[in-house]
């Protein structure tokens, strides 16, 4: 068999099984090919994806104004380093930095990366803009926080899976519960050497846990009072997912009606990545003002791919989508539908405690154990019926479809997952 020959799901299966590393439990579907919000399997069976590569793919899968974006640029300039300059980087950098308000952007390539960035950022300024002692530095994080999975981003995870056996860790992080101004309170009034306050707008992993309103904006005052960097982790609520471009929607420069009636927040320090890119291509970046970025200096921190010319015309192609799609306002609207149609639903079914989220992130609470496999096995029910999710614990299941969904897709799909529900069988 020639290595590129069309192969069953169940060959497909097997070959990762026998030489690619085991560190993903996949359901087991093997896709290839993608249009806006469906997906094919390798027998050609079409499905709604659900899930969306975590947040990723918010513009649809293989948009055509993004593929055409990446593949001119492809034929003309891929990569150059930083050590020259490239004609596209300075156009992403100004188009970011102008959509989202702030003086400049740091690109990278992926989540994890953004996040050590703002780490990097946030530690430099803390030393030599407030004057913290040499490696005193401390950063407040929360408990149950997604970050990504460098070895100083799992030193402050609360995962056991994620942690055991990766040690010796990074010190200088502080840890406490999430959606709790007084913990955070207490830990900026005992602690001098805080630099920067690391948290998740929505906690995604977490089951996508929505914080009481007003956290977002009482833990920035907080921050302001004793001079600590907010940093906001955007990698999986920003562009456009929660029905605004950012969850911590503070001046930026969405059209977005629904973002005056909900209290601003502008994080000090904003880490995007995922739909950067629309899914196209690892794009990551941090952003902030100049009296922050102004410590990071040449040689201080940088990537071979970083601000690449495809990553920089994919970027601002994503973000163009976005807007000229109107896509936060699309999912604002169809989040409040979904979330509508299953809370008519939830009272008559026994399996399912709730529904929340924000814009199209959203999760359903299943009725049984965090051990439990039921989510797991709602998920294969669901891909039967034609839709594509993945539990975050054994009792969530995330429902992050692409933005680019109709009111009428919306609707099949809510119908789809109340059969799966009403028809499942533990
Ligand atoms: C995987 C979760 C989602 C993130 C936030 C940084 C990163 C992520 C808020 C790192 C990444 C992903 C990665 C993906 C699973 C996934 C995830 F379930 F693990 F928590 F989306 F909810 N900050 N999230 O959510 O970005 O380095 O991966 O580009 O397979 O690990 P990355």
């Amino acid at each position: 068999m020639s290595v590129l020959e069309q192969m069953t799901s169940k060959d497909a299966i097997a070959l990762e099984d026998k030489y690619g590393a085991h560190n993903y439990h996949p359901l087991p579907v093997v896709l290839n090919r993608g249009e806006g919000v469906y997906v094919w399997d390798v027998e050609g069976k079409k499905y709604y994806d659900f899930l969306s590569a975590y947040s990723a793919v918010n513009q649809g899968h293989c948009h055509p104004k993004i593929v055409g974006a990446m593949t001119r640029q492809a034929e003309t300039l891929t990569l150059t380093s930083r050590a020259f300059y490239n004609d596209m980087l300075g156009k992403f950098e100004k188009y970011a930095a102008e959509t989202f308000k702030f003086d400049k952007l740091l690109p990278m390539n992926t989540g994890a990366e953004a996040v050590e960035t703002a780490l990097k950022l946030s530690r430099k300024w803390g030393y030599e803009k407030k004057g913290i002692s040499e490696n005193e530095a401390q950063i407040i994080v929360c408990e149950n926080n997604f970050h990504g999975r460098t070895t100083t981003i799992i030193s402050f995870s609360n995962d056991p899976v994620a942690r055991k056996n990766f040690g010796p860790f990074t010190d200088g992080f502080i840890k406490i519960e999430y959606d709790n101004l007084s913990a955070l309170q207490e830990a900026l009034e005992h602690n001098s050497n805080v630099v920067a306050f690391l948290v998740e707008p929505i906690q995604g992993e977490a089951g996508v846990y929505v914080p009481s309103d007003g956290y977002l904006k009482g833990a920035k005052d907080l921050c302001e009072k004793h001079n600590v960097l907010f940093i906001a982790d955007e990698v999986q609520t920003g562009i456009a997912r929660t029905g605004r471009l950012l969850a911590t929607c503070g001046n930026c420069s969405c059209e977005n009606k629904h973002c005056s009636s909900t209290p601003d927040v502008k994080p000090d320090v904003l880490i995007l990545g995922k739909a950067l890119s629309g899914g196209a291509y690892p794009v990551s970046g941090v952003l902030a003002d100049n009296h922050i970025m102004e410590v990071i200096r040449p040689g201080n921190h940088g990537s071979t791919f970083g601000g690449n010319p495809i990553a920089a015309a994919v970027g601002i192609a994503a973000l163009e989508v976005i807007r000229e799609e109107a896509l936060a306002e699309n999912a604002y609207d169809l989040g409040v539908l979904f979330r509508a149609e299953l809370n008519k639903f939830i009272p008559s079914c026994d399996l399912v405690t709730k529904v929340r989220g924000r814009g199209l992130l959203n999760a359903i609470l299943i009725n049984d154990t965090e051990d439990s496999s039921t989510a797991w096995d709602i998920c294969m029910a669901l891909k039967e019926n034609g839709l594509l999710a993945k539990p975050t614990h054994g009792n969530i299941i995330r429902f992050a479809p692409p933005l680019v969904m109709n009111k009428e897709q919306l609707l099949e799909c809510v119908a789809i997952i109340i059969k799966t529900l009403t028809e499942f069988k533990a």
